[in-house]
């Protein structure tokens, strides 16, 4: 959809609206607000499932953002599984049972953040506040169930024809046809991420390497 398209271009370059009012926060819960939920939400992430979502940090008590994946390094929507402590505690609860192209906006206490000791950016004791657009969703328990399901003809190497053809099941699950231009951006990026030694194939080892960051 246009919207996703919007986004992922990012012409809506972190401009979201961010409310202030932190109201009633129980200490060790996540609050989740959806923000936009898409008509078809098959498929739901859970822990194990690789994700590729872009997210933006604010601390709760002025609206200061402290982190933004659109303007950080290259700009592209993180790769990471969810559930398993490769994000802090709070984001992965808080991305659990998401469809993709959904929007949340999720309040993290501190325990479920960056605790008492806080970051560089970070003041100790902070309550986040994220906007998160979840782009997709691939099958876990772990992403090498997804690298077999999309290596269609098994020579443990997926070419762009490949991700392609699982990104178009994906994302046409309802219906809704995209254009070339909107896989050509995503594959783009996928290559550009995956694709260490630039053959133009994603190896099972380039599959396995995520760029993780810091959160
Ligand atoms: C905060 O929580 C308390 C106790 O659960 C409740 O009585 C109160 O109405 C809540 N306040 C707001 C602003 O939601
Ligand atoms: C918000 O708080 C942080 C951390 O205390 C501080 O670095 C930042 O300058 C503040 N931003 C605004 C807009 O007050
Ligand atoms: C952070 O919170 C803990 C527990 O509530 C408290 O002991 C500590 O002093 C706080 N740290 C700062 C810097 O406020
Ligand atoms: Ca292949
Ligand atoms: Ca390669």
């Amino acid at each position: 959809m246009g919207f996703a398209v919007r986004l992922f271009l990012c012409l809506h370059v972190c401009s979201f609206f961010v409310d202030f009012t932190v109201a009633n926060e129980t200490k060790d819960e996540v609050k989740i607000e959806v923000i936009f939920k898409p008509e078809n939400c098959a498929k739901k992430s859970k822990r194990g499932d690789l994700m590729n979502a872009h997210y933006d940090g604010f601390l709760a008590k002025n609206g200061s953002q402290f982190y933004c994946s659109r303007s950080e390094k290259d700009g592209h929507p993180k790769w990471f599984v969810l559930g398993v402590g490769q994000v802090m505690k709070g984001l992965d609860i808080g991305m659990d049972g998401m469809c993709p192209g959904e929007k949340r906006k999720l309040i993290i206490p501190p325990s479920l953040g960056y605790g008492q000791q806080g970051n560089e950016k970070v003041p100790p004791n902070s309550t986040l506040i994220f906007e998160i657009e979840l782009y997709s969703v691939s099958r876990g328990p772990r992403s090498m169930e997804a690298f077999r399901e999309m290596d269609l003809d098994k020579d443990r190497s997926l070419s762009k024809t490949e991700v392609k053809k699982s990104l178009m099941i994906e994302y046409e699950k309802g219906g809704t046809r995209r254009d070339d231009s909107f896989y050509d951006a995503i594959i783009a990026d996928i290559f550009h991420k995956s694709d260490h030694n630039g053959d133009g194939m994603i190896s099972a080892k380039e599959y396995n390497i995520y760029d993780h960051d810091e959160l």
